[in-house]
Formats: C-alpha cells, structure tokens, sequence
C-alpha cells in the first residue's frame, strides 16, 4: 500500500446481490484502477445493521433501512487506491438514484431510494472507512499483493 493509499468499505447491498449485479458492480470498481483487498459474501444481522446504520437511528427510515439490508446477503468488501473513499463515492452516484448522474453505479443500476444497490463509506465522515472496516472484517481478511498493472492503478 503506498503512502497516498488508503482503504473503504463498500457493499453490494440485497438488491444488487438479487438482481445478479454484484459482478457489474465489482467490473466498475476494478476497471477503475481500485483494488480489491477484502470481499465476503454474508448475511447482514440486525445487531450489525443497527452497528452499521447507527448515525440514522431514530430517523424514519431506520427500521425499514435495517429490514432491507438484513433481507438477503451482501457482498461486502474492502477496496483500496489514491483518494479510494471519495473516489468511490463519486462512482456510485447521489443516493436516490433519481438525482445520480448517469454513468455512476446508482444512476445506471438503482431503482429508488430504498434499493440503490452500493453502500460506500461516507468521505465526509471522517474514519468512517476504517470503523466500516473493522465492523466487517479481521485483519487478517484483507490481503496485501500488488496488481500487475500498478504503476496505472489509480
Ligand atoms: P449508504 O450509507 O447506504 O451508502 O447511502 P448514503 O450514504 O448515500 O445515504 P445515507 O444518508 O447514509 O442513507 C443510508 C440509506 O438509507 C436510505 N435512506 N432513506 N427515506 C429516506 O429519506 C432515506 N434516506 C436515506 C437509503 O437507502 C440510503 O442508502
Ligand atoms: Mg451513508
């Protein structure tokens, strides 16, 4: 990992994962020039959906927030380059995939609101990425290598 790498926590979240997006997802990541560091595909308990979403408690949409990501497995996972939260962020689109762009993960694969198919760390939460990380995975769950192509990667 060079010194302006860092790490975020992405999710392919239920809808992804039931409507067979969770390769195109990854596609667009790794065309990207992100590395792929960590992956697991599981189920998301209510204790770890309520860990996870804990800065929406108590708003309206939490108990129907925490039905939906507890519905059906994830495909969580780790990746890493120069910026990789923000980057992200950038690629997956504003959360109602009404208001993202099109050519971002949302604005081309979300449905609405409540099914837009990508969790990314939030880069205007400072750490987020690496709370987001130790929820999901041990240490010893991400892998450190190089890609063939890493004087390009981004
Ligand atoms: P995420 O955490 O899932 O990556 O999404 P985000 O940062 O773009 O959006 P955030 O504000 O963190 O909201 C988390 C998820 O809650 C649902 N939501 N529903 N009904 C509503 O007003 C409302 N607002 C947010 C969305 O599914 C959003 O992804
Ligand atoms: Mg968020």
């Amino acid at each position: 990992m060079s010194h302006h790498d860092e790490r975020t926590f992405v999710m392919a979240k239920p809808d992804a994962v039931q409507r067979g997006l969770i390769g195109e997802i990854i596609q667009r990541l790794e065309e990207r020039g992100l590395k792929l560091v960590g992956a697991k595909f599981m189920q998301i308990d209510e204790e770890l959906a309520h860990e996870h979403y804990g800065e929406h408690e108590g708003k309206p949409f939490f108990e129907g927030l925490v039905e939906f990501i507890t519905s059906g497995p994830v495909m969580a996972m780790v990746w890493e380059g120069a910026d990789a939260t923000r980057q992200v962020r950038q690629m997956m689109g504003e959360t109602d995939p009404a208001d993202a762009q099109p050519g971002t993960i949302r604005g081309d694969l979300g449905l609405d609101l409540g099914h837009n198919v990508i969790h990314g760390s939030d880069h205007e939460d400072e750490g987020a990425n690496e709370r987001e990380i130790d929820l999901f995975f041990d240490d010893e769950e991400l892998v450190d290598y190089e890609r063939a192509d890493a004087v390009w990667v981004y």
